[in-house]
């Protein structure tokens, strides 16, 4: 097979198998786990130096980071207008601010409102969950006025922008948090994780 995915679905290759579901890429999905030290043996680190997961081997073709993964798969598979990839030069560049902003402003957070209100119970902490969700407010008021404008965040269509921002944002809904002041970035969020592709990896990874 010519694409290979390592990970896991309940890490952050949700990100990637979500963009493989909407691209309809046949893939294998060659299992590292971190949970029992698969991110750290030599033969993956030869994949990702970094230890980390996901990664992809296209074709021979390895990259790391799950929103270049994402930019490169729809990049090089979406093609044509109204794909997941956008035709424009500017419409490119805000698919990376994006990705770069969900990156930077929103997966903090978003994580440590996870870790600390459903992660394992004893490393449970109230405290700093409500702390990161108060911190989620800034970035997801900026999320509120974009789908305010615009159906998705390039315009009338879902593109990688959307999926890579909705795909952070996943941690966000599974740990709870109050999206109430937030309307049009609720209904947003909710329309691309209604998407069929967004269900079947939400799906591998209740099956682990
Ligand atoms: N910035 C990286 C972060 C990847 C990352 O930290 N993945 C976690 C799982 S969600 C991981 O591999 N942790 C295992 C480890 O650090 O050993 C990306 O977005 O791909």
């Amino acid at each position: 097979m010519a694409l290979k995915i390592y990970g896991v679905a309940r890490s952050r290759a949700f990100r990637t198998l979500w963009m493989a579901g909407e691209l309809g890429l046949s893939y294998e999905l060659v299992r590292v786990d971190f949970a029992d030290g698969g991110t750290r043996r030599p033969e993956y680190l030869a994949i990702n130096p970094n230890g980390h997961i996901p990664a992809i081997d296209d074709d021979g073709f390895k990259l790391w980071e799950s929103m270049a993964i994402n930019l490169y798969l729809a990049k090089k598979y979406a093609g044509g207008a109204g794909g997941l990839y956008p035709q424009r030069l500017e419409d490119e560049a805000r698919a990376w601010q994006w990705s770069f902003w969900g990156m930077t402003e929103v997966e903090r957070p978003a994580l440590t409102v996870l870790l600390n209100r459903i992660g394992p119970d004893d490393r449970r902490d109230q405290v700093a969950a409500d702390e990161a969700e108060l911190a989620l407010a800034t970035p997801l008021k900026v999320l509120d006025g974009a789908v305010s404008a615009s159906p998705y965040l390039l315009g009338a269509h879902f593109t990688v922008a959307d999926l890579n921002v909705a795909s952070i944002l996943a941690w966000a809904r599974q740990a709870r948090v109050n999206l109430a002041a937030f309307p049009k970035a609720e209904a947003w969020l909710k329309t691309c994780h209604d998407r069929p592709a967004a269900q079947a990896a939400r799906q591998l990874q209740r099956e682990g």
